[in-house]
């Protein structure tokens, strides 16, 4: 039981942790770490310090508040510190913050989420241990909404998975000749290409580099590369010809010689990524999702029909309407003349059916 429970929380932690979470949003969306934001108060509710993570390597955001409570002369002793994710109890890439927080002579501990990363957890039971007051799931929702791919993806061990399909209204990615482009509108590629630069990994299959020739990249409206490029990822047993545009700039190249989504993920957790885009072509999707392993479907849908032509799904051995695969819609967002349908899969209850 934590020993909050004897004590009041001013109105400004809450403030304060509101506040760390939009400090959090600076650091970056991708990359092995989480977004973490921390705000030092004073006895008054006066704010001391803040900081942010800013990507694996840098300080992490406690360490980087203490810092900047320090730039500004500030007394930490007896302070309070708002932080959105547990602080670390490790010494990774950098040294554990709990010790930090301790030697700053910090008094109390406010956290949103509870650390799901069991090398660095503890943070909080080692502050408890030292008399420091620490309570957790201060706006845990907001917290977890703020950590993104990056805690499921720790909680199961494996990246994050999102598949991307885009299709005319009756599912189709290419005509019955094979061209394919394009079926959703500039608006739809706009927005899918603001989706790779924040992923890590963008994976297909062979059949779709040797069909399409992607390049793979993150570009924006201009056209011009994203500062950020995900890791490109082509899955199957087959070569690409050397002077495929996947050999062109862009993120770093792996081809994976499997068929196995699995051993896809393990490559990849192994690089510790986080969060994988999934684009197809049909077989590498079904894959995927016969497997239990994917956790996100973003489907750009176009006004478009096609009568006949590649289907955006290979065969997912569903042959009755009881075992199809049902997807829960979290939004739907127009986009120009098309609409984006984000859904989960439950793949805690497919795992438990099967
Ligand atoms: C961060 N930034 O602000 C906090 C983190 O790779 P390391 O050694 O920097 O450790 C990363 C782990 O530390 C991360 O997975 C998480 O469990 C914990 N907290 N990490 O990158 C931060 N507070
Ligand atoms: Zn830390």
């Amino acid at each position: 039981m934590s020993s909050s429970e004897t004590v009041v929380r001013a109105p400004s932690e809450l403030g304060a942790m509101r506040r760390a979470l939009e400090i959090a949003r600076r650091g970056p969306a991708n990359g092995p770490n989480p977004r973490v934001g921390c705000v030092l108060l004073g006895p008054d509710g006066e704010v001391l310090g803040e900081g942010w993570h800013r990507g694996a390597g840098t300080p992490h955001a406690e360490v980087a508040a203490l810092t900047d409570a320090a730039d500004r002369g500030a007394s930490t002793r007896g302070a309070t510190a708002v932080v959105t994710l547990e602080p670390c109890n490790h010494t990774g890439r950098t040294g554990p913050c709990s010790e930090a927080l301790l030697a700053a002579g910090i008094a109390r501990v406010v956290v949103s989420v509870q650390d799901p990363n069991r090398v660095a957890a503890g943070g909080a039971a080692r502050l408890r241990a030292a008399g420091v007051d620490v309570e957790t799931g201060l706006l845990a929702d907001e917290g977890r909404a703020l950590l993104g791919a990056w805690l499921p993806s720790v909680e199961r061990g494996r990246p994050f998975v999102t598949l991307k399909i885009a299709t005319s209204l009756d599912g189709r990615v290419a005509a019955a000749d094979g061209s394919s482009r394009w079926i959703t509108s500039e608006v739809s590629r706009h927005h899918a290409h603001d989706l790779r630069a924040e992923v890590d990994a963008i994976v297909v299959g062979t059949g779709t580099a040797l069909i399409d020739d992607p390049s793979l990249t993150a570009r924006n409206a201009a056209g011009e590369l994203h500062g950020q490029q995900p890791l490109r990822v082509v899955v199957g047993h087959r070569d690409l010809p050397p002077d495929a545009r996947l050999h062109g700039p862009g993120g770093e190249l792996v081809h994976v010689r499997t068929h196995d989504p699995a051993q896809v993920l393990a490559q990849l957790a192994e690089r510790e990524v986080r969060h994988v885009l999934v684009e197809g072509g049909p077989t590498l999707a079904a894959a995927f999702l016969a497997a239990g392993l994917v956790d996100e479907v973003h489907a750009y849908v176009a006004p478009v029909l096609l009568g006949s032509g590649r289907p955006a799904m290979a065969d997912l051995g569903v042959t009755t309407i009881g075992d199809a695969v049902r997807l829960i819609t979290r939004s739907v967002i127009p986009l120009g003349p098309d609409v984006l349908i984000v859904a989960t899969v439950d793949t805690q209850s497919t795992t438990e059916e099967n």
